[in-house]
């Protein structure tokens, strides 16, 4: 048994009112972790709340089938109940990371338990339920269900689902286990469509999207002998074309689809954002370590940082940080 199990355990028994987030611009795996613990912990009598700095990206939409997710405002930030409540952080190490809604919980809220399984904060494993191994953290979750013996229903077990498909990459990156399928196998049978969720997830691009997919691949840079590809998004881009963010970030994908290919990176920018990084190497190259050294997180092949340079800059260094994987010495 995990010895985050025990915690979590201990943690629970000590409250009764909770409040549930995740890191800012949610994905499916912190939503999907978000409705199967709220699930799990109403089944065990208690009061819980999921409360998000970020609203939900529209292709996730469909993980919030009944409406309960609270979208963090200053309109409704005293009707959360701050001062009565512990906190669950899902699929992050760093309380900070989810957002405005940290900042008004500090000092408020009695207490708070990591369920993650990112790279990072070993300083937390002895206190929370952190599990690298783990592909997701609806994995993890799903482990913490069964554990409780308790029912999952057909909405959690999508949410399940659509959060593992998507932290895994459609089950191929490298923390995809036989477990992993023995999960999306269970879920599958209890009411999760494989094709759905894909569609819903995967095949609900906007033509905006298009647009900016393409301004950003006009502008893409080649190098170390073609194994890097560099891409941009800026805050002018996302201005021209009308498209999210969150769909410009998925396109850090692309270029490794190309062969030869082992390492994407985009330097990145919303729209009054700060300048953050995002890394994706194939095979051995761990970009994880860089991200750290610059106070961010991630695993071996997919992490990323803000940066407190400008956006020039930040190319400028991201490149020669990934120099040490592809140059002599
Ligand atoms: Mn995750």
């Amino acid at each position: 048994m995990h010895p985050g199990l025990e915690n979590l355990k201990k943690y629970i028994n000590a409250h009764e009112r909770f409040i549930i987030s995740t890191h800012e611009s949610p994905d499916g795996d912190g939503l999907g972790a978000e409705i199967a613990i709220r699930e799990l912990l109403l089944s065990l009598g208690k009061d819980a709340i999921i409360v998000n700095s970020d609203p939900i990206p529209e292709k996730f939409s469909f993980i919030d089938e009944e409406g309960e997710i609270i979208v963090f405002s200053e309109k409704n930030k005293d009707s959360i109940g701050a001062h009565d409540r512990a906190l669950f952080v899902l699929d992050t190490n760093d309380v900070s990371n989810i957002g405005s809604l940290h900042r008004y919980l500090e000092g408020k809220i009695r207490g708070y338990f990591i369920i993650d399984h990112h790279e990072g904060g070993k300083d937390k494993y002895e206190s929370n339920f952190i599990k690298v191994e783990a592909s997701s953290a609806c994995e993890i979750m799903y482990d913490i269900i069964m554990h409780f013996e308790k029912q999952l229903s057909p909405k959690s077990a999508r949410a399940l689902y659509a959060g593992i498909l998507f932290d895994t990459g459609s089950f191929r990156y490298p923390k995809t286990s036989p477990k992993t399928f023995r999960i999306a196998s269970h879920l599958v049978e209890i009411g999760a469509d494989p094709f759905s969720i894909y569609e819903k997830i995967y095949e609900n691009n906007s033509l905006a999207s298009f647009e900016l997919r393409a301004l950003m691949l006009s502008t893409m840079e080649i190098h170390y002998g073609g194994r890097l590809v560099l891409l941009k998004l800026t805050p002018e881009m996302l201005k021209k074309s009308g498209a999210p963010f969150e769909e410009g970030e998925m396109n850090i994908n692309l270029p490794l689809t190309i062969k030869g290919v082992i390492a994407s990176v985009l330097v990145k920018q919303n729209v009054h954002g700060p300048v953050k990084v995002s890394m994706r190497t194939k095979g051995e190259y761990d970009v994880s370590k860089i991200a750290m050294a610059n106070g961010g997180g991630g695993h071996r092949n997919a992490a990323g940082y803000k940066s407190a340079l400008d956006f020039d800059e930040t190319c400028r260094k991201a490149l020669a940080e990934m120099g040490s994987f592809f140059l002599p010495g």
